[in-house]
Parts: C-alpha cells; structure tokens; sequence
C-alpha cells in the first residue's frame, strides 16, 4: 500500500510536564522516522509526499474559531516577549464560564484545551497542518479506489475535539480525512481508534452523527488517560445514538482478551457496513510502551492486520500513538503487513 508522509514533522518538538519538571515530550520526531524507516526496510509500498489542502478542509470537524486560534497562537504569544513553548495553566471546568473567548492568548490556551499536553511553539502549526494534509492525501487515495494506504501522521490527532487540543493532538488527522471521505461520495463512514488512549476527540467530532460511527478499544478510563472520556455508557446523542462504542480494558490486557473485544467491535462495523474505514492507528497497547498499559506484543500486531482486513472495508490507516521508540516502527508496519496478507 502506499505511505503518505510529510518531512514537515520535524518543525514539531514540544514538551510536557514529567514529574514535576519540564521534560522534552514522549511525542518526538523519532517516532516517524522510525516508522518511516520500516516502511521502506519492509517494502511496504511506495511514500508519496502530502497535497497542499487549504484551512476550509479543517474547519467542520473543527470550529472556524478553533482552527483561527491554532493559526495565530504563536504569532500572540510571542509577542507577548515569550520565546519558550506556550502551555495552558487555567481551564474553565464546570461552572467556570466557558461562553466568553478570552481576548488574552493566555486565557485563550486554556480555553482551546484539555489538559497542558500539547505545547505550542513557533512551527508547530506548519507541522499541525501537514500533518492533516497527510491524512487528506492519504484519504484521496482511498477515494481514488485504493483498497489500503497509510497516513504517516505526526503529531497525532485523536484528542483533538471540535473546539479543543490535548494529548499531543491540535488537529484530528482521522476525523479530517473521515469528514473528505464523506464530502468525496461515502454515504457512512466509520473509524476504529485501536490507540492505548481513548479518543476522546474524534468521539466529540461525530458523537450527535448518524454518517459517521466511531468504535474505540483502550485502557479504561477510570485509571488510564484522558480519564474523563471513553466509558461504555457513552454511546452517542441525537441522530448519533447507538453510532458510538467504547470498549474500556483492564491494564495488562493481553491479546486474547483484545481479540474477543476487537470481534465484538468487527460485528458492530459490518452491521453499519460504512464505504470507507479509518483506523487510528496507536501501537501504544504495545507490552513496552512506556506510558500504557496494555499487553500486545510484536506478532499480536500482525493479528490486529488479519481482523481488520476481515471487515473488508477500503481502510485508510492513520497513525497515531506509540512510544516505545525503537518497537514502533516494526509494530505499526505489521499491522499493515497483517492487513495485506504478509508475513511480517
Ligand atoms: C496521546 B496518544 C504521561 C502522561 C500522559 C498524555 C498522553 C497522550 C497520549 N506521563 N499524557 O493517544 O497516544
Ligand atoms: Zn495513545
């Protein structure tokens, strides 16, 4: 299959809070390279470089003020005098007011975020938007008639809601191109988020949607991140209900209780029968990686391939998570080596 990827990544390389200190972020450069590195090494398929899409293709998963807020954060921090990364301190939680856009950038860091996980600095929308265009381009490809093709997304893009960044995500590369699929002739679309963590913002993107289901495996959240998305009640709202699934999992859970939830969500996708899939492609359940919990190893990733490639469905891979540096690169690409019928 082919692989969609965009040098434009490097511009992009933040940091996070780790005990108690400013660390450079478990979301490094690296990541694709490696990835990238594999995808070659195996054969996979060609690498194309991505289209050049403009903002109007962000802006329906995303509010216009949103995408007008990630364009300009830099430019307003910076001239406040700061040079060092911008980082939201204040949320507006439960009763706070959340119905006033605060005009200061510091106020407004915190009104387009969840968490202090994706820092901001002077490249990271060049890096942001590339990203997504990845994603378009690889979706493209779909809709051109290709069967499979992988969107080497960095940074990722899950947590990133409607109106919010998060997780090390700004713009949600999967919701983007799932929103193109629809636009390109798809009656129904459908993404499976197989990421360690909950995708809490492509959930908020479709989650009143009947076009579009999503189905998410990960860790649960009452001990895993985000921690305030990703229970089996939420099931969607409106025309939506009954188009949103999430199949919380213990910590430490193996392939062969995986495999049992991954059936159950296969029945659910068949049932809906989308014209296209996009798979959130995290290899963070990993049994190494250093900030999830679950158990997979390296060949259970090519078993994760076969089940999706069961479904049948023109599957565009969009890559998301996974941390153990060295691992991911032969995790992510047997998973696609699994969808193609090849021996990893
Ligand atoms: C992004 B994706 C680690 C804290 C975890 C956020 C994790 C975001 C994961 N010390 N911080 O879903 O892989
Ligand atoms: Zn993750």
């Amino acid at each position: 299959m082919l692989t969609v990827f965009s040098e434009a990544h490097r511009l992009h390389y933040g940091i996070e809070l780790k005990d108690g200190l400013i660390a450079r972020s478990f979301e490094n450069p690296q990541r694709a390279e490696t990835v990238l590195a594999r995808v070659r090494a195996t054969g996979l398929g060609d690498v194309i470089g991505e289209r050049q899409y403009d903002r109007s293709h962000y802006v329906g998963a995303h509010s216009d003020r949103y995408v007008r807020f990630l364009e300009t954060a830099w430019d307003e921090w910076s001239a406040t005098g700061r040079t060092h990364d911008a980082l939201p301190l204040v949320w507006p939680v439960r009763n706070l007011r959340d119905d006033i856009e605060p005009a200061f950038i510091d106020g407004k860091l915190g009104y387009y975020a969840m968490d202090a996980g994706s820092p901001i600095a002077a490249h990271t929308w060049e890096a942001v938007r590339a990203s997504a265009n990845v994603a378009l381009t690889g979706m493209d490809v779909i809709s051109a008639g290709a069967r499979g093709a992988f969107a080497l997304c960095r940074p990722p893009g899950h947590h990133a809601a409607h109106e919010y960044m998060g997780g090390y995500c700004y713009l949600n590369n999967a919701a983007i191109a799932a929103q193109r699929g629809l636009m390109q002739g798809a009656e129904r679309v459908a993404v499976l988020d197989v990421d360690f963590h909950h995708g809490n913002g492509t959930q908020d993107i479709f989650y009143d949607r009947a076009d579009a289901m999503f189905v998410s495996l990960h860790g649960d959240p009452s001990v895993s991140f985000p921690y305030f998305s990703g229970f089996a009640d939420e099931q969607g709202s409106g025309d939506g209900l009954g188009f949103n699934a999430n199949y919380p999992l213990p910590k430490g859970t193996d392939w062969l209780r995986y495999r049992d939830a991954l059936a159950d969500a296969g029945r659910r996708l068949a049932a809906y029968a989308p014209d296209v899939l996009v798979v959130s492609l995290g290899v963070d359940t990993f049994e190494g990686d250093p900030i999830s919990h679950f158990a997979l190893t390296t060949g259970d990733f090519v078993r994760l391939g076969e089940a999706i490639a069961v479904l049948g469905m023109p599957t565009l891979f969009v890559m998301e998570g996974g941390y153990m540096v060295d691992e991911i690169g032969t995790n992510a690409v047997n998973v696609l080596m699994g969808f193609e019928g090849r021996v990893g």
